[in-house]
C-alpha cells in the first residue's frame, strides 16, 4: 500500500467549532463523527495491510481528500461519488471525505465485472469515480467513456479552509440491492438515516472506545459498512481489515488478545467450524480458548441455521446472536446483548424502530400468526434512487416501509419464517432470481429459464438456474466464463440443469416452488 502522509494538524484550520448535541441533529452526523475523531484523536481507527492509523490520521488525511473532491467548488451538493477500493484505509478516507464534501457516497464492489460497474454508473449518473492504482486502467477507459472525473485514492490537496456544513436530510449513501424487479436498484441513505441505524447499534451491544473488531465483509452494504465499521468509529473503537476471508488468518485474527468483537455472515461461522473441526487436538483446544475471550459474536443478513448455531457454542462457548436487517433499514430485529439468545428466532425490534406484522390487506396479524414485517423509523431510507413509483409502492399510506420478509411473533420473540421466491440469499449476498434469469436469457442457445435458491447449510441457499436449450451449443464452463464478464461471483449459478420446459400455471407464469422441488429431488 503507499504511504499515508498525514498533514501537519497546524495546517488544518478548524472547519467545525464541537457544536452542541442540539446542533448535530440538525447539521447531520459527520460532526458527530468529526467530534468523536477529535475525542479519541490517538485511538487506533483502523488497522489494515499490518499498519495501525489513529482517529487523528483518518481525520486530516479525509479533510485533505475532501479538498481535493471539491477541486475549489465549496460543496459537492450531493454529486455522486463512486469508489472502488479495496476494504482499507483508504477505502474510509474516501468515504468521510464524500461526506465532509457534501457528496453521496456510492461504494462498488471491486471484484464485480465492469459490466456492473458500468450499470451503476450510469444510473446513479455518477459525477466523479475514485480508484486506486490497482484498479485504475479499467477503471479509467470506462469512466472517459462516460465522462465521469477519475480522482487517484492516496493523493493529495491544498486544504480547503471551510467545509461545507451538512444537513442531516441530506443523502450520504448509496447502496445498490438486488430484489424484486430484475435491475438492481439504489437505495438511498441520509446522514440521519446512517447515525440512527449506527447509534441503535452502539446502545443495543454496548460499543466502546475500549472494543476492536475484525470486518472481513465487502465495503459495499450494510453489514461491513454500518454495522462493522461506522458502529466502531463512532465509538472510539478500532476496525481492523482483512483483505480477504481466509479461515486460519481470521482465526488467528480473532484470538488477538484486544479483539473484542466479531460480526460475520452464516456462511463464514459455518467455513470456520468445517475448518477448525478439520484441525487436531491440541490446535482446537488454543483456538477455542483464543476465540473464549471475545465480549460478544453477531451473525446476520440470513438465517443462522441452529447446528450452525449449536456447534459454534461448543467450540467457543459464545451463543451468536442474531439479528435481522435490510440495506433499506439497517437493523431493524436482535436478540438482546445480556438475555436469552433464541436459536432461530431474530429477537425484538431495536431501539428507534417501530414494527408491525400485516396480513395481505395490510392489516395487523394476531399474535402467533404470520404476517409481513413492516418498518418505520429514523433508519428507514429515503428513497430509490430515481425510481419514484416503486419507492411509492415500497410504503404504505401511512409511510410504513414493506419489507417483503414474512415472520411471526411467538413466546416474545420475532422469527422469520419466510420471503418472497424471487429473492435468494447466498452467503449473505442478497440477490435476484430476476435479474440472473435476464442475464442468462441474453446468452446465444439459452431460449428460456427459471432461477431459484435452493437450501444449502453452507451458503444458505445454492443459485439453481433450470435452462430450456435450443441445441447443445455450450458447456456449463463456457456458460460460466460468459457469467463471469457480466456478473460479481456470487451471482453466478453453481447449480444447472437442462428442462424440456419450466413449470408454468394457467397464467403462463413460472411456478417457482415447483420448480425449487425439481431441483431439490434432483440434487
Ligand atoms: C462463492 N462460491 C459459492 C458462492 N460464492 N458457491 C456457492 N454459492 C455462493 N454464493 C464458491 C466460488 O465459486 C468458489 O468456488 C469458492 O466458493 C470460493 O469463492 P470466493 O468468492 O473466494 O468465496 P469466499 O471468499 O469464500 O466467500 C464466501 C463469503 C462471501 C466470505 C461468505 O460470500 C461473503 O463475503 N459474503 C458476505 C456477504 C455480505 O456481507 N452480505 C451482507 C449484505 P471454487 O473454489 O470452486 O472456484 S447486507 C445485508 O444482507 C443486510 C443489511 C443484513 O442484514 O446484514
Ligand atoms: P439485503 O438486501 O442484502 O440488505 O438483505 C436483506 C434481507 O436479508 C432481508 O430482507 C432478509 O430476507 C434477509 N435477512 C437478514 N437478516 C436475516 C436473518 N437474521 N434471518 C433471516 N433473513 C435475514
Amino acid at each position: 500500500m503507499h504511504s499515508l502522509q498525514p498533514l501537519a494538524l497546524s495546517r488544518i484550520k478548524p472547519s467545525y467549532s464541537v457544536p452542541n448535541s442540539i446542533l448535530w441533529s440538525i447539521l447531520g452526523f459527520m460532526l458527530y463523527l468529526i467530534n468523536q475523531a477529535k475525542l479519541y484523536s490517538n485511538n487506533i481507527a483502523i488497522i489494515a495491510d499490518d499498519k495501525a492509523y489513529t482517529y487523528q490520521q483518518l481525520l486530516i488525511s479525509s479533510q485533505n481528500f475532501a479538498s481535493l473532491l471539491l477541486n475549489g467548488a465549496k460543496d459537492l451538493n450531493q454529486k455522486r461519488v463512486a469508489f472502488v477500493l479495496p476494504p482499507g484505509m483508504d477505502y474510509v478516507i474516501v468515504q468521510w471525505a464524500i461526506w465532509q464534501a457534501g457528496g453521496i457516497a456510492v461504494p462498488l464492489n471491486p471484484k464485480a465485472p465492469l459490466d456492473s460497474h458500468r450499470y451503476v454508473l450510469e444510473d446513479a449518473a455518477v459525477d466523479i469515480i475514485v480508484t486506486s492504482p490497482i484498479y485504475i486502467a479499467d477503471i479509467e477507459a470506462l469512466a472517459s467513456e462516460l465522462k465521469i472525473r477519475v480522482v487517484t485514492s492516496g493523493m493529495s490537496a491544498e486544504l480547503t479552509p471551510d467545509l461545507p456544513d451538512i444537513a442531516a436530510d441530506r443523502a450520504a449513501m448509496i447502496l445498490y440491492t438486488s430484489g424484486t424487479t430484475a435491475a438492481p436498484k439504489g437505495v438511498v441513505s441520509t446522514h440521519e438515516n446512517i447515525e440512527a441505524q449506527a447509534k441503535a447499534l452502539v446502545e443495543a451491544w454496548e460499543w466502546s472506545a475500549t472494543d476492536r473488531i475484525i470486518n472481513v465483509l465487502p465495503m459495499h452494504h450494510i453489514h461491513g459498512i454500518i454495522n462493522i465499521l461506522t458502529c466502531a468509529l463512532m465509538s472510539g473503537a478500532s476496525c481492523e481489515f482483512m483483505a480477504r476471508f481466509e479461515p486460519k488468518v481470521l482465526l488467528d485474527k480473532l484470538c488477538q488478545p484486544e479483539v473484542t468483537l466479531f460480526m460475520a455472515v452464516p456462511t463464514i461461522y459455518y467455513k470456520l467450524v468445517a475448518y477448525w473441526e478439520s484441525l487436531d487436538q491440541p490446535e482446537q483446544i488454543k483456538i477455542s480458548a483464543g476465540l473464549n475471550t471475545l465480549r460478544l459474536m453477531v451473525s446476520g443478513s440470513a438465517a443462522l441455521p441452529v447446528s450452525t448455531l449449536e456447534k459454534w457454542k461448543n467450540i467457543t462457548s459464545h451463543t451468536l446472536l442474531e439479528r435481522y436487517g435490510m440495506t433499506e433499514i439497517g437493523m431493524a430485529i436482535s436478540n438482546p446483548y445480556i438475555g436469552e439468545r433464541r436459536p432461530g428466532h431474530i429477537g425484538l425490534p431495536l431501539p428507534g424502530v417501530e414494527l408491525r406484522l400485516v396480513d395481505e390487506e395490510m392489516h395487523d396479524v394476531q399474535i402467533g400468526e404470520q404476517g409481513e414485517i413492516l418498518v418505520k423509523g429514523p433508519n428507514v431510507f429515503k428513497e430509490y434512487w430515481n425510481k419514484p413509483e416503486i419507492t411509492h409502492a415500497a410504503f404504505t399510506s401511512d409511510g410504513w416501509f414493506k419489507t417483503g420478509d414474512i415472520a411471526i411473533f411467538k413466546e416474545g420473540y420475532y422469527k422469520i419464517i419466510g420471503r418472497n421466491l424471487d429473492i435468494i440469499k447466498s452467503g449473505g449476498y442478497k440477490l435476484s432470481a430476476l435479474e440472473i434469469e435476464e442475464v442468462l436469457r441474453s446468452y446465444p442457445g439459452i431460449s428460456d429459464c427459471g432461477v431459484v435458491g435452493i437450501p444449502d447449510e453452507e451458503w444458505g441457499e445454492l443459485v439453481a438456474a433450470a435452462l430450456i436449450i435450443d441445441g447443445d451449443s455450450f458447456t456449463e464452463r463456457e456458460l460460466i466464463l460468459w457469467l463471469s464478464n457480466k456478473l460479481p461471483r456470487y451471482k453466478i449459478p453453481t447449480v444447472f440443469k437442462k428442462l424440456r420446459e419450466l413449470p408454468r400455471n394457467a397464467m403462463g407464469k413460472v411456478v417457482k416452488n415447483e420448480l425449487k422441488e425439481i431441483f431439490i429431488h434432483s440434487v
